[in-house]
C-alpha cells in the first residue's frame, strides 16, 4: 500500500486533521478545568514578556509592513486550518516538557503532541493493538517491565500506546481508518510486565498543505519527524510518564522538526527469533509522587 493508493475520499487534509486536533483539545480542556482561577500577575508578566519579545524582533530586524501583513495573514490561516495544536506542539511543547520534568526521576519523557486520545480500548498485558486485517508494516513485538525508581515492579500499571500507521497517519485524525486503529491501553501483569503486539510505525511528515506546511516551505525547512511510538505510562501513587520511543538509524532522529528526540528514548529492535518481524525490549521507571 502506498500513499497514492488512498482515493479521493480518503485523502488526508491538513484542515481536517487540524480541526479534529482542535476539537479534541477543547473537549479535554473543558473536562479538566473546573472553574480555573486567573492569576492576573502571572498573566501580566508572561503576556508582557511575549509582546515585548515580538516587538524586539520587529525593531531589531526592521520588519516591514509587507512582512507584518504576511505574518497577520498566516496567523489567521493557522486558526482557519485548526493548526494551533500542531504548531504549538511542534515548536514549543518541548520546552514546556523540559521545564515540567526537570526534577522528575525515572525514565525520560518527551512531548505528547497533538494526536493523543483518552480512553483507548483496553487489552490484556500481552495483547495485540487494534489494527486492520491487512495492516501494512513490519510486525513488531515490544516487551518490558514497569518499575518504580526503587526497582519494585508495578503490577497493574497502565500503558497507553498510540502511533501512526505505515503511511504516517493517525486514526481519528486522518480519514478512512478504523476509530481506534493503532491505539490501545495495556495493563501490566502481576510482575509489572507487558508484551505489546503491533506494527512498526513509519517516519511521519506533519501535514504540508496547511498553515504549518506553508511556513515550512517558505522558510526552507522540512516537515519530518522520525518514526516514533507514543506512550503514557501510569500507576497509582506515581507521576505519569509521557514518552515517545524511536528507532536507531532513522534519518530524522537528528533533525526532528518537533525537537523531541532524546538518546534515552532509542529502541533496539532485532529480528524476532520466535515469530514474524521484529522484537524490542524497554523498561519504564516511574517516579513516586512526593
Ligand atoms: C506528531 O505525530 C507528533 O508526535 C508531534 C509531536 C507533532 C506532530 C505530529
Ligand atoms: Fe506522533
Amino acid at each position: 500500500m502506498t500513499q497514492d493508493s488512498y482515493n479521493e475520499e480518503t485523502v488526508a487534509r491538513a484542515a481536517d486533521s487540524g480541526a479534529n486536533a482542535s476539537a479534541r483539545f477543547r473537549e479535554r480542556m473543558a473536562a479538566q478545568s473546573a472553574g480555573g482561577v486567573v492569576d492576573t500577575e502571572r498573566v501580566n508578566h508572561l503576556a508582557s514578556r511575549a509582546v515585548k519579545a515580538l516587538n524586539d524582533i520587529v525593531l531589531e530586524e526592521k520588519v516591514s509592513y509587507e512582512e507584518y501583513n504576511a505574518f497577520k495573514a498566516w496567523l489567521i490561516r493557522v486558526g482557519e486550518d485548526g493548526e494551533w495544536p500542531l504548531f504549538l506542539d511542534v515548536w514549543l511543547e518541548h520546552s514546556v516538557e523540559e521545564v515540567a520534568n526537570e526534577h522528575r526521576e525515572g525514565s525520560k519523557g518527551t512531548i505528547e503532541g497533538p494526536y493523543y486520545l483518552e480512553d483507548s480500548p483496553g487489552v490484556p498485558w500481552n495483547g495485540t493493538i487494534p489494527m486492520r486485517e491487512d495492516e501494512p508494516g513490519t510486525p513488531f513485538t515490544f516487551t518490558g517491565q514497569v518499575r518504580a525508581v526503587d526497582g519494585s515492579p508495578l503490577p497493574g500499571a497502565k500503558l497507553e500506546l498510540w502511533h501512526a500507521d505505515d503511511l504516517g497517519f493517525y486514526s481519528q485524525f486522518a480519514p478512512g481508518l478504523p476509530e481506534w486503529n493503532l491505539r490501545a491501553t495495556w495493563t501490566a501483569n502481576e510482575d509489572g510486565r507487558f508484551e505489546i503486539h503491533t506494527v512498526r510505525p513509519a517516519p511521519y511528515q506533519i501535514p504540508t498543505d496547511g498553515a504549518c506546511g506553508q511556513l515550512i516551505e517558505a522558510a526552507g525547512w522540512h516537515a519530518w519527524r522520525p518514526a516514533h511510538m507514543h506512550f503514557k505510562v501510569h500507576a497509582p501513587g506515581h507521576h505519569k510518564l509521557t514518552a515517545q520511543l524511536y528507532f536507531p538509524g532513522d534519518p530524522h532522529n537528528e533533525d526532528d522538526i518537533a525537537s523531541a528526540v532524546k538518546p534515552e528514548l532509542m529502541l533496539d529492535p532485532q529480528p524476532n527469533p520466535d515469530g514474524e518481524g521484529e522484537i524490542t525490549h524497554y523498561d519504564f521507571v516511574l517516579d513516586p509522587e512526593q
